[in-house]
This record gives structure tokens, sequence and C-alpha cells, in this order.
């Protein structure tokens, strides 16, 4: 029998079936996924964004918890303590739906989906410490969740006020902007209206500014985009707020209002004014003869998003108000228009319009007729009231009074000055940022704790009195708004006497976003059960902001924007000590089938469970790994779960194969093999370090296969260096295939877990001789020196160079033409 033949024979020995029946058992008795408060290196804390138990666990989980996993393993084996916790956003419209459509409490759906995705995840190995797991929906979790709510609001964070909210007819909710898709609902896809409610809202504004600036703490750690998508959505804007005087009409007073400009230079080219239409300002100025059509034109655009309001394609609409505003400078009369160009809540709602200068403008200008005014000279525009585009460039100031001949941005500080110095604006910095509308007209959600008293007004309901429990007894129909939340139509639930007068009251009966429920999880992890506030400080002082954050860059926004800003107040209100709840954010891809997200609408699902039935956990979690590096999506159609399968054979049948005693020296073994085994470890940890954990699998393979043959037709078996290089493929291997890990390093004679096997150390002398120093360029400089191994392949030093920090850093959102690689030397990037 051939060599060849009888290790496919033995390789066929590798059963994962057995290995996840036998090892399961074995992690919870040992508790090895639990912090044991005793490491020497310290402490990390690594967080997957938690599930929302929609059904079971799917292909997209599989891969978010492959890569979150291989942080908490990773770190783990370096040495730390590491906290990897695991829980549920379990409250939530689709419960509701389910409940209403079963004839069932939302509980149910809920919990039984929460047990089958835990089942999938225990199957699945990930490192979770499954005695801190919570779901939102637990009045033990949601009872704190009001706890804080009631912080906020006694430091002036929550409040209520009237708006013009996003509103869907047929799930009888408030829908947040993201939430409107086309003018329609997100969910049902019914057209959206707008609706005029009293609503709950954090003060996030007030945090703007410090939101912003802590992203320095993250820059680097966090993905630039993400950070590029916080900053935009905070939207700050400079300029100034210049106040205008409408004249005074026969039939009506005069009346002055700010108007809110980033660029008040321009302001000698102001030559109407815009005021939002749907802003109480417009009808308040209305000339009785235009009132007709403003009322009119308002109930034309109601319908529409602020986005479609905004779009460039859309043509400018709006109406004349009859009356003339006086430009503070120049004295000019102004008209004023009324349009849904402008946004009432944003700025002070009005404009003073520059069509020269500002493309919005000039296109209503263009519609309406009105007066071009060129003020600033910039340099190769075209005539924008022939040309249709408006000078926006820089340049220098002409027909203004004491700004002409300034350059603009001297002129912007003057103009400044001179409003102030007029009394009539002054300096002003603004913020796109909305405060957060956190309540819902729905049931399955965290009640807001307030009581609603004729006589005392709104009163936080005691502390000794949370939770507010939701009511068990609705069902089914009665789930289903009506108009009103089905909380406010159970009048057992919501009559209740005053916390202050005793006199009879009522409940608040919204409850909150399902996005406060997830802003504070990751600070109860700490000490889930912890029932005298919503963490022990003790705990909290151990383990602080988590260190490793991993998820969808769908929450690139909103999520993390409330949870950073949860974090703050948290902080002022002296509980915590950080101001950033996550060091680090590591983004993963999706998980495509043949180019296209998959979906049973195109039939391109794929069933994970049906999955890990046919080639085993591990074999779909290595593939995960293997096909892209985390943040790049993964495409099923590309990859070979059973090619993962065959390598974590052959990596098995290597351990079997070792005759030598544990604890050999391996440094009286083979020369050439201690080299690589050394030599991939080193690699192996630069490239953990930067997230290339795809590369992590081709270097195990390399060393898997670098084995083999130092068993079949070199050293041999016994040689202690084949030791060595099995245990290093275990080590590896528990970074991501945990069953043939755990299997392995029995299999090699060891009785404790793998992942306490510790990551090998390096003997630098084995790194040195044969290394060479490679230098990568990028536009003839040189960007980095990497140790490499003197007869490294092209490709191997390519995907080295690619991987490096410092490349990637100045490489930047560029695009590579061309990489001549020189192995093992040299490596020229041309972006
Ligand atoms: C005059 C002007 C001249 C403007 C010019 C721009 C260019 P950001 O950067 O987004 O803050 N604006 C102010 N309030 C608005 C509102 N509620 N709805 C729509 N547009 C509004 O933009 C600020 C600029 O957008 C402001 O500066 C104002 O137009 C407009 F050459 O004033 B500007
Ligand atoms: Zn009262």
């Amino acid at each position: 029998m051939s060599a060849q033949v009888e290790t496919e024979r033995n390789e066929n020995a590798y059963d994962f079936r057995a290995m996840e029946a036998k090892w399961r058992p074995y992690w919870d008795e040992t508790k090895v996924f639990q912090p044991t408060g005793d490491a020497p290196k310290g402490r990390k804390y690594v967080l997957d964004m938690f599930p929302y138990p929609s059904g079971d666990l799917h292909m997209g989980h599989a891969e978010a918890f492959a890569i979150g996993d291989m942080n908490a393993r990773y770190f783990k084996q370096c040495g730390y303590d590491v906290l990897h916790p695991i829980g549920w956003d379990s409250f939530g419209l689709p419960a509701e739906n389910a409940a209403i459509k079963n004839d069932t409490h939302p509980k149910e759906w809920t919990y039984k989906n929460i047990e089958t995705q835990a089942e999938s995840f225990k199957r699945y190995a990930i490192a979770a410490d499954w005695s801190r797991r919570l779901h939102t929906s637990d009045p033990e979790y949601y009872k704190w969740t009001q706890w804080l709510f009631e912080q906020f609001y006694k430091k002036g964070l929550a409040y209520r006020k009237d708006s013009m909210v996003n509103w869907c007819p047929k799930d009888q909710t408030v829908l947040a902007n993201e939430q409107v898709v086309n003018g329609a609902c997100e969910r049902c896809g019914t057209t959206v209206t707008k609706k005029s409610l009293n609503q709950w809202y954090f003060k996030i504004t007030d945090y703007a500014q410090q939101l912003l600036d802590d992203m320095e703490q993250l820059e680097g750690k966090w993905p630039d985009r993400v950070l590029l998508m916080q900053r935009n959505w905070i939207g700050r804007s400079e300029g100034a707020e210049v106040r205008f005087e409408i004249e005074a009409t026969e039939d009506q007073a005069a009346e002055s209002f700010t108007v809110f400009t980033t660029r008040p230079d321009t302001l000698y080219g102001a030559t109407f004014i815009v005021v939002a239409a749907d802003a109480a300002f417009a009808e308040q100025i209305v000339a009785p003869e235009h009132k007709a059509a403003l009322e009119q034109y308002r109930e034309d655009i109601k319908a529409l998003s602020d986005i479609d309001r905004q779009s460039s394609d859309r043509e400018k609409t709006g109406v004349f108000t009859g009356r003339y505003a006086i430009n503070p400078l120049t004295g000019a009369k102004l008209p004023v228009w009324a349009s849904d160009y402008v946004l009432a809540d944003y700025g002070t709602g009005a404009i003073m319009a520059v069509p020269a200068h500002d493309q919005r403008d000039l296109e209503f200008a263009l519609k309406f007729d009105l007066p071009i005014v060129k003020v600033l000279d910039v340099e190769g525009a075209e005539d924008p009231a022939t040309s249709g585009v408006a000078a926006s460039g820089d340049g220098v100031l002409i027909n203004s009074g004491e700004l002409t001949g300034l350059p603009k941005a001297e002129a912007l500080a003057k103009a400044i000055e001179l409003v102030e110095a007029a009394g009539t604006g002054e300096g002003k910095v603004i913020y796109r940022l909305r405060d957060w509308l956190l309540s819902r007209q729905r049931f399955w959600g965290t009640p807001i704790p307030v009581i609603h008293c004729e006589d005392c007004g709104e009163v936080l309901v005691p502390e000794d009195q949370l939770p507010v429990l939701l009511p068990d007894n609705l069902r089914g129909e009665q789930l289903a708004p009506k108009g009103q939340s089905p909380l406010a139509a159970a009048d057992d639930w919501a009559i209740v006497p005053c916390p202050k007068c005793g006199k009879q009251a009522r409940r608040d009966s919204d409850t909150m976003d399902t996005f406060v429920d997830s802003s504070w999880y990751f600070l109860r992890y700490v000490s889930p059960n912890y029932d005298k506030a919503p963490f022990d400080p003790q705990a909290m002082s151990e383990w602080g902001a988590v260190d490793m954050y991993v998820g969808g860059v769908e929450h690139a926004i909103l999520h993390l924007l409330y949870a950073r800003f949860f974090t703050k107040v948290v902080r002022d209100l002296g509980l915590i000590k950080h101001d950033e709840p996550f060091k680090a954010l590591m983004n993963q891809g999706q998980v495509l089938n043949g180019g296209k997200a998959m979906s049973k609408s195109l039939g391109n699902g794929v069933n994970l469970g049906e999955q890990l039935d046919k080639f085993g956990v591990d074999a779909i979690r290595t593939t995960m790994i293997f096909a892209s590096p985390p943040e790049d999506d993964v495409d099923w159609a590309d990859v070979s779960p059973s090619g993962s399968q065959k390598f974590l054979a052959r990596a098995w049948r290597v351990a079997q194969d070792v005759t030598s005693e544990p604890g050999v020296d391996a440094t009286t073994g083979d020369l050439e093999l201690q080299k690589l085994i050394a030599r991939t470890v080193h690699e192996v940890q630069g490239l953990l370090d930067n997230g290339k954990f795809n590369v992590v699998v081709a270097k195990t393979m390399e060393l898997v296969n670098a084995t083999r043959k130092a068993i079949d037709s070199g050293a041999g078996a016994a040689d202690p260096a084949v030791r060595k290089a099995a245990e290093t493929i275990a080590i590896l291997l528990s970074l991501y295939a945990p069953y043939t890990a755990e299997d392995v390093w029995h299999a090699l004679g060891h009785d404790t877990p793998v992942l306490t096997a510790g990551f090998p150390e390096v003997d630098p002398a084995l790194l040195v001789d044969d290394t060479v120093t490679a230098i990568v360029q990028i536009k003839g400089k040189v960007k980095a020196r990497l140790e490499v191994a003197k007869d490294i392949s092209e490709q191997e030093l390519q995907e080295l160079a690619l991987a490096d920090a410092a490349v990637q850093r100045s490489i930047g959102d560029a695009e590579i033409r061309k990489v001549i690689v020189r192995a093992p030397k040299l490596v020229n990037i041309v972006i």
C-alpha cells in the first residue's frame, strides 16, 4: 500500500460528528470560556453585536461570529483573561406581528427563537461565557433600561415635544427617517404620511461636539469609513445667523427672523429669501392673497421625505408669500418665498438665497425668474445665469461693499464681524444631528416609566417600583395598534394612582425604540445578574470599555452613535470613567451567493443548518474565515467547504501520526522545520494583529503540508520538531476550527483545553538567518520594511506587503494600479 493511499484512508477517520459530540460538554465542564479574573497579561473584552431572534441562525451570523470568535480566541491564546459574552436584542416589531398573527403573546415567539439560536450558537462553538447571557426583553434587564431613562430625564436629557413625524398608516406607528424608503414604510411598503404627535426624545444634540471630538480616540482603530459616516451624520456646519426684517404692509406688521448661512461672505449676493413652507413661520407671514396657494402647496409636499425634498434631481417648487425682507447690510428689498427645499428643522428654517453661488438657489431663481447677482469672482467659472451652474468655488469678492477685494476666507470672517458690529447677526455653529426620537406606539418594547397626572404633570415612576412590567394578559389582536398604542387601550394596566398626589393618573403608554436597549447592553455584560444598579461598579472598573467590537457596517451610524451617546451620559452620571464604549471596531462583510445578497425572493439562500450537517462546524467556520479578509464579502458560490474539510482532515491526520511524547525538546529536532514553525508563528501574529484572518488559514495550510512532508519523507514522525509543528497547528486551528483543534491537542497527549495552551513563543534566532529585509515602496517612497524569508514567493511577499498596516494606511482609498514584486527584497506599489 503506498503512503498516499494510506493517508487518504486514514483521513477518512476524521469524524466531525464524533468530535462535535465529544468536545462540547468538555468546554462546559472546564468553563474554559469564562473569565478567570486572574490572567497575568490583563483583560480583553471582545463583543459581537448581539443578535435579533428572528429565527434560527443564518449564514450572516455564521460569518460574523466566526470572526468575532477568532478575536476572542486569539486574545485567550495570548494569555489574556477574555470576556466574550452573548445575549439577545429581543424586543421589536417582528415578535409583535407574529403574535398578532398567531394569537399569542410576543414573548412566546421571542423566547422560542432565542432557544433555537442559543442551541445553534453552542453547536457553532462560539467561545462565549454563557453564564452572562442576557435578553433585553427580560424584566431584570429592562428595569435598568427604565432606570437609565429616569436618570436621563432628571438631567434634562429626555423630554417630550410635539413634532411632525413620519407615520405609517398601516403599521400605525412612527418611523424614523431611515425607516422611510422612497416615501414608503421600510417594513410594509405603505406610503408614509406626516402626523403631529407628542413624542419622547433624547437630547443627543447636547453631545454633538463631544461625539465629534472623541472620535480622535478611535482614529486608526475604527474603520475610516465608519468614522466618516459618523462625522457626516453629526454634520457640523460653521457659519453665521443673520437677522432680517420683513417689511410691514397695510394689513400685516413687520417681522424679524434669522437665517443660518455657511456663507455670510455672500450676503451682497442674496437676492431673495426662502422659508420652509411647512414651518409655522411661513403661515404667520404669508400675505392674505397668497394664503390659499401656500395652503395648497403645503398639502402637496406633505408626503415627501426630507431626502426627497432636498434631492437635486427634483425640479424646484415653491410659492411667493407676498412679503419682502430687507438685507441688513445693503438695505436691498428681497422677496420672501416658501419652498420645500428648505427644511423646517435645520438651522433656522429660513435661508438667504444666493443664486450665483448656490446651486439649489440658482435652480430656484431660474425657475421663478429671480435676480442673480455675482459677488465672488471664481476663476474659470461660467456665468451662472446662462450655464445653470452656480459658481461654488473659491475666489475674490466683488460688488460687496467693504468685502470687495477680499479672498473668500477673509471675507467670511469679515462678514461675521460686520453683522456682529451692526447687531444683526453672529457667528454660529450648527449640527445636522437631530434629537433622538425614542418613543414607539407599540407593545413589545421597554415601557416608558412615566405617569401622567392631571395635577402634577409628568411624574417618574419611583425607582423602587421599577420595572414597569409589560402586561402578560394581552395577546393576538389586542396587540394590534389602532391609532394608539395597545398599552394605552389596556386600562387595567394604564390607570394607576399618581405617585406624587395619589389622584387617578395614567401610565405613559409608549415603549422605547429598541435602539435604547442596545445602547447599553455592553455595560450590563460586566455583571449581568447584578440587581442594585445597571452594573456592578467593581466589575465595571475591571472590564471597562470593549476592546474589540465586531459587527456589520449597517450599524455604522445609528447604533454606534447611540451607544457612544449613552456611554458619555453614563460617564457624566459618574458611573463609568471611559468616554467611548468600543476601543476598536471590526466590520465584517456580507455573505453573498452568486454575487447577490442571499434572499428568499432570489431563491439563492443557503441554509446554515444543512451546511453544518454536511460539512461540520469547523469546515464552515474555516471556509468563512479563509474566504476573504473579515471586512470583505464572502460569496458562497466561490468557496469550497469540502476543501476546508479536507484540509482539516489532513491537519488532524498529521497529529495522529506524531509518535514522540509531549514535552520533548523541539530544539533537538529538524532545523528546517523548526525555522518554518518560527516563521509561521511570527507572521501569523502580525496577520492576526492586522485582522488578516484569511491569511492565517493559508499559513496553517502551509505548515500542515510541510509537516506532512517531514513525516513522510524527511525527519520522520518521531522528530521532536514534528511534534512542535503539530502542536502549533493545533493552536492555530483553535482560533477558527475549535473541535478539530481540541481533538488534535488531546491526540497529542495533552489533557487541558487547547485554548489554554498559550500562543507559541518564537526563538528569534530561528528567524534571523533565513530572513532578509524587504522594502515596500509606494510612489517611490519607503512605507514599510518587512522581515521575510529569503525564499519567500512573489505571491506571499505581495500578500504580506498589502497586509501591512502602514502600507494600508498610505494606500487609503486609492486604487492599486500595479504591484511589482522582486522577491525577496522589494515590493513597489503603484496607486
Ligand atoms: C447662503 C449660501 C450661499 C449658502 C452659498 C450656501 C452657499 P450645510 O453645510 O448643510 O450646513 N441652508 C441653511 N438652512 C437650511 C435649511 N433649513 N434647509 C435647506 N438649506 C439650508 O448648509 C448650510 C447652507 O445651506 C446655508 O448656507 C444655507 O445656504 C442652506 F453660496 O446660505 B447658505
Ligand atoms: Zn399627581
